[in-house]
């Protein structure tokens, strides 16, 4: 109904609670009510208990709104979440708060009656918490989380029961600034609707900084593709800085957006006060433009926005027809802080295989020795040299995968140049999948379920890997084990595809066909056909399972020419020409060590597809004679460090714009020699740096978790140079400190991140 309704007209939702609500003044004694008198912690502050102790404030706020000519009606729970309500003492209310709320708006849109003709509608508001579950508050420790994902979905499940329970129609997560938290939400959500039998609208909105990215460092269409595994109402943006900078984002979201689009943005800028002066004629003009071009579906309001916005807001969108519904051609699109598409005409696309534990000794070592650092350089090296989308997997008898996987996770997140890139769990216990999942707020990979395990398990996986909002890689495995010939390969893939679409209600876009990339050149004749049985099924799973796409590990191909690095380059290079011909999408290899078909010497190239078609009984020998007679023996390991030959000053502001840890102290100490005190240093060359990063964050050109790694790069340098300048100081006499600083913002409030954040850069420059 609200779908058919939403083709029909603009719909308004209206404008700011907390700032009308700060416009009464009200005192401790106003917020606690009859009810809270004795309890032990001031909440004065927390809007949300207002729904129970100021009942008829809120009501008459709700009612304004709808006078106002708001179609939708936010309920008073934007931090009604026991995270949140924490700061306060208060989390055991957050059900009712969530229950009343939605009561308190029901019975201000009844009150109203239909006065414009329109129905009204309940829309339960969800805030992001005050916790961020991608980012770590501690710059000490990058691996650290101040909220689980399972955390944030016991609240959100919490929230959203109160909300639906006291009458919400639809339900909308807003001021999304970290997907993960958006994603625990979406989860709950599903869950609930699940086990009630019931449908709820959901609609999403996010919140971006000047570079276009939300806090965690998703671009907009990476969000965007995070979180259409739901059948959303709508998708959007509000809060932020104001309609005006807004525009080219809302323009972005537009254009890739299959669901309706909304924006709710403030009243502008707040001044250094907090107070919020566009107008409401000002802001209507930016919003009209929005309407004009046909950017949206849905308009209103958020901090700082007054009746007067709404009003003139809703004049405004009687005018103009609502945006139209795209119809989108339907891809495989997965995401990390940017996105990747895979579809037809696109090129094949990369999976580094390194970063496993099993298929590399040397990541297996570091891992062991929890050498974290030198770790995520072994992905690092992945992306740099083409990996579109990282594996990674921990499975190994002397690791505890569960724990590891996720904490491996938690340090790429906070590697900006890493966590670019989708990630694919590689995992062969679904506990260890699951684990892995709650640390991702992009669209990631499962690899992999099969219906090894029957058809019941397959299934439940498949649906939960759904709510996670993940594609998953199909092993070509059943109860009777593994396809290794043509016919059982197909056989099972069109069975798996039936059963996911027609049972588990997953998108045959997200289903990625692995058809077993089994050794070749073992010995056994019975193997000697297995690259062409594998390239056979992938063009027939592309031609016959539609939208499904296809993977395969393009290194166990070539297993029985271990050591000989060349010939399996070689073996690889062949293959990939021949499966990517075929219709093979994407591939688990080691990016580094791709040879170019056309660039592999002719004889060479004759005897090695020799070997993969199956052309010949004794190509096997033939190859390993031709690679022993040529000593093709070699390793190529790619030096990025070019960076290293500029002067001292040149790098370290590479090192802190780059957020690279790696020379930072040897630099340092190489400039250090050149001052007569060293507190210079800092304000000098390093200050010079952080000055850059400034800029370019100022300017949109850097994002916050970029930020952050630039902040750990100067605080490893700040630390370096301390006994330095404390013992100047010993020598001087001066004994005086650099003071302190208070620092903070309203409790249980989002900008408790901000807060955090500044003050972790202001410790960092001590
Ligand atoms: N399908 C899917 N997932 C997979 C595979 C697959 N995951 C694991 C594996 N197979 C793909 N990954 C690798 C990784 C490394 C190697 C092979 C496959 C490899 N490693 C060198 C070796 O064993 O000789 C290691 C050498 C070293 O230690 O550096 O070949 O098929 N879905």
């Amino acid at each position: 109904k609200l779908k058919s309704e939403l083709k029909e007209r603009i719909f308004v939702l209206d404008g700011a609670m907390g700032t009308m609500i700060q416009t009464y003044k009200l005192d401790e004694a106003a917020y606690r009510g009859e009810r809270f008198k004795d309890i032990e912690k001031p909440i004065k502050g927390n809007h949300d208990i207002l729904t129970i102790t100021q009942p008829e404030i809120i009501c008459g706020i709700h009612q304004s709104y709808l006078e106002a000519g708001a179609d939708l009606i936010e309920t008073n729970t934007f931090n009604a979440n026991a995270i949140s309500l924490a700061d306060y003492g208060i989390q055991d209310l957050a059900y009712q708060l969530n229950y009343e709320s939605a009561k308190l708006a029901r019975r201000a849109i009844e009150k109203f009656g239909r006065a414009n003709g329109n129905p009204h509608y309940v829309v339960g508001s969800i805030g992001p918490t005050n916790k961020t579950a991608s980012l770590s508050p501690d710059i000490n420790n990058p691996g650290y989380r101040a909220v689980t994902f399972d955390e944030l979905k016991d609240a959100y499940s919490e929230q959203i029961k109160g909300l639906l329970d006291g009458g919400a129609d639809i339900l909308l997560i807003e001021t999304i600034f970290d997907t993960l938290n958006c994603k625990a939400a979406l989860f709950a959500i599903n869950e609930i609707t699940e086990s009630r039998g019931i449908i709820v609208p959901v609609m999403v909105s996010g919140t971006v900084d000047k570079s276009g990215r939300l806090l965690s460092g998703q671009v907009i269409d990476a969000f965007y593709h995070s979180v259409s595994h739901v059948d959303l109402l709508s998708i959007g943006l509000n809060c932020a800085f104001g309609a005006k900078r807004l525009r080219p984002f809302i323009e972005e979201l537009s254009s890739k957006s299959k669901f309706n689009v909304s924006i709710h943005p403030n009243a502008g800028l707040p001044d250094l006060f907090g107070q919020y002066h566009q107008t409401a004629k000002e802001m209507t003009v930016l919003i009209e433009d929005f309407l004009k071009n046909g950017y949206v579906n849905i308009v209103g309001g958020c901090c700082g926005t007054t009746y007067e916005h709404i009003k003139q807001i809703a004049k405004v969108a009687t005018k103009y027809k609502p945006r139209k519904l795209l119809e989108i051609e339907c891809r495989t699109q997965l995401s990390g802080l940017e996105s990747v598409a895979i579809c037809r005409g696109r090129n094949f696309v990369n999976i580094g295989e390194r970063t496993n534990v099993s298929g590399s000794k040397k990541f297996a070592q570091l891992i062991r020795d929890e050498n974290f650092d030198a770790a995520l350089n072994v992905a690092r090296h992945q992306v740099i040299n083409g990996a579109q989308i990282i594996d990674v997997s921990m499975d190994e008898a002397m690791i505890d995968a569960e724990k590891v996987l996720p904490e491996f996770l938690h340090f790429i997140a906070s590697e900006p140049d890493i966590a670019k890139v989708p990630v694919m769990i590689d995992s062969s216990k679904w506990s260890v999948i699951e684990a892995g999942l709650k640390c991702l707020q992009g669209k990631s990979i499962v690899n992999s379920i099969s219906q090894k395990e029957g058809e019941q398990d397959f299934i439940e996986k498949a649906k939960k890997i759904h709510a996670y909002g993940s594609a998953a890689i199909v092993m070509l495995f059943d109860e009777h084990g593994q396809a290794d010939t043509y016919e059982r390969k197909i056989e099972i893939a069109e069975r798996s595809y039936k059963i996911l679409t027609e049972k588990a209600g997953f998108p045959p876009e997200d289903i990625i066909f692995d058809a077993n990339v089994l050794a070749i050149g073992t010995g056994l004749q019975e193997h000697n056909n297995y690259a062409v049985d594998f390239i056979k099924a992938v063009e027939w799973i592309k031609e016959n399972l539609p939208l499904a796409k296809t993977s395969g590990g393009i290194s166990n191909l070539s297993f029985s020419f271990r050591g000989n690095n060349r010939v399996r380059e070689a073996i690889h290079s062949v293959f990939l020409y021949h499966a990517v011909k075929a219709g093979l999408d994407m591939g688990l290899v080691n990016p580094a060590m791709l040879e170019i078909y056309d660039d592999i010497p002719k004889d060479l190239l004759q005897l090695t597809e020799d070997l993969v078609l199956n052309r010949r009984i004794d190509a096997t020998q033939r190859l390993l004679a031709f690679a022993e007679k040529n000593n093709y023996t070699r390793d190529k390991e790619e030096s990025f460090d070019e960076w290293r030959k500029e002067p001292a000053n040149e790098r370290i502001n590479h090192a802190l714009i780059k957020g690279n840890l790696d020379f930072i102290e040897q630099d340092v100490e190489e400039i250090r020699k050149n001052f007569d005190v060293t507190l210079d240093v800092i304000e000098g060359p390093l200050m010079d740096g952080m000055g850059k990063v400034g800029e370019l964050f100022g300017s949109g050109k850097m994002f916050l978790p970029q930020v952050v790694k630039s902040a750990r790069a100067m605080k490893k340098a700040v630390t370096y140079l301390m006994p330095f300048i404390e013992e100047e100081k010993k020598l001087s006499g001066d004994t005086s400190s650099r003071g302190k600083i208070l620092i903070a913002t309203v409790k249980g409030d989002v900008h408790d991140i901000g807060k955090n954040i500044v003050s972790v850069i202001l410790s960092c420059n001590n």
